[in-house]
């Protein structure tokens, strides 16, 4: 298939994804922090965004001080994403590369793991601002575990992890890449940092941003 055509310069979209305790806000934090001091426009964004109205009510729930209908939920999180779109896609637009901590694949693989319909799970994320790339943090769910254990949070248990574990299994596409995560913090670094200097190039030279699901 022919490459699309350039568009105008812009700023990278790249998100994080991998089980808890993965790493993933470690090295958000640190790519972040090494950007900026290349001289690179860059924020950190997570979702879920626990800071609007419906990120508390989604918060509210991860710490089981409400309980929420499976579906309504899987939609709250999608609508926290949708909520944001119109300034990510300005952000973007203005040249500020976005590192983002989680995205539509942890709203996919959370929901389905519960049993839920895949394609229906994808359903509410159709359209919103694809990512220029996928870094999922690799890791199994046993060692992840002994990162000083899981916390309070509803659905940081092993057997649930293992379940979306294989749930990321099924989202795979061209702009995913694994990364091992069990190295310790600066080595992963050391493995994201020119994936993502390559792409922040790419998309200041005009790479078109797509749309779920490409
Ligand atoms: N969820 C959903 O259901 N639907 C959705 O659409 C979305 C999310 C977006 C909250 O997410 C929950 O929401 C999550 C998915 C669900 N459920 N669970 N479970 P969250 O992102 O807010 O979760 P969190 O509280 O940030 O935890 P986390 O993401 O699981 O952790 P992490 O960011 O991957 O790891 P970390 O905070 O960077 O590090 C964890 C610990 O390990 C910490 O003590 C670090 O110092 C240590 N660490 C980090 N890296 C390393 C390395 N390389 N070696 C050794 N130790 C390390
Ligand atoms: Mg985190």
């Amino acid at each position: 298939m022919a490459e699309a055509e350039a568009g105008p310069s812009r700023g990278a979209f790249i998100v994080l994804e991998g089980l808890d305790r993965s790493g993933k806000s470690t090295q958000v934090q640190k790519l972040v922090e090494y950007l900026k001091s290349r001289g690179v426009e860059a924020e950190a964004w997570r979702f879920p965004d626990r800071t609007t109205a419906m990120g508390k009510m989604i918060a509210s729930y991860l710490d089981s001080k409400s309980e929420l209908d499976d579906c309504a939920v899987h939609l709250l999180f999608s609508a926290n994403r949708w909520e944001k779109r119109s300034l990510m896609e300005a952000k973007l637009r203005e040249g500020t590369t976005l590192i983002v901590d989680r995205y539509s694949y942890s709203g996919v693989a959370f929901t389905a793991a519960k049993g839920l319909p895949f394609d229906w799970c994808k359903a509410p994320e159709v359209g919103l601002p694809a990512p220029d790339a996928v870094l999922y943090l690799q890791i199994p769910p046993e060692a992840a575990l002994e990162r000083g254990g899981y916390g309070e949070e509803r659905y940081e248990k092993l057997d649930f992890q293992r379940v979306v574990a294989s749930k990321y299994e099924q989202l795979r596409d061209a702009t995913w890449q694994d990364i091992d995560a069990r190295k310790g913090p600066d080595e992963v670094q050391a493995v994201l940092r020119p994936i993502v200097d390559r792409m922040v190039q790419t998309c200041k030279q005009g790479r078109p941003l797509s749309r779920l699901w490409p």
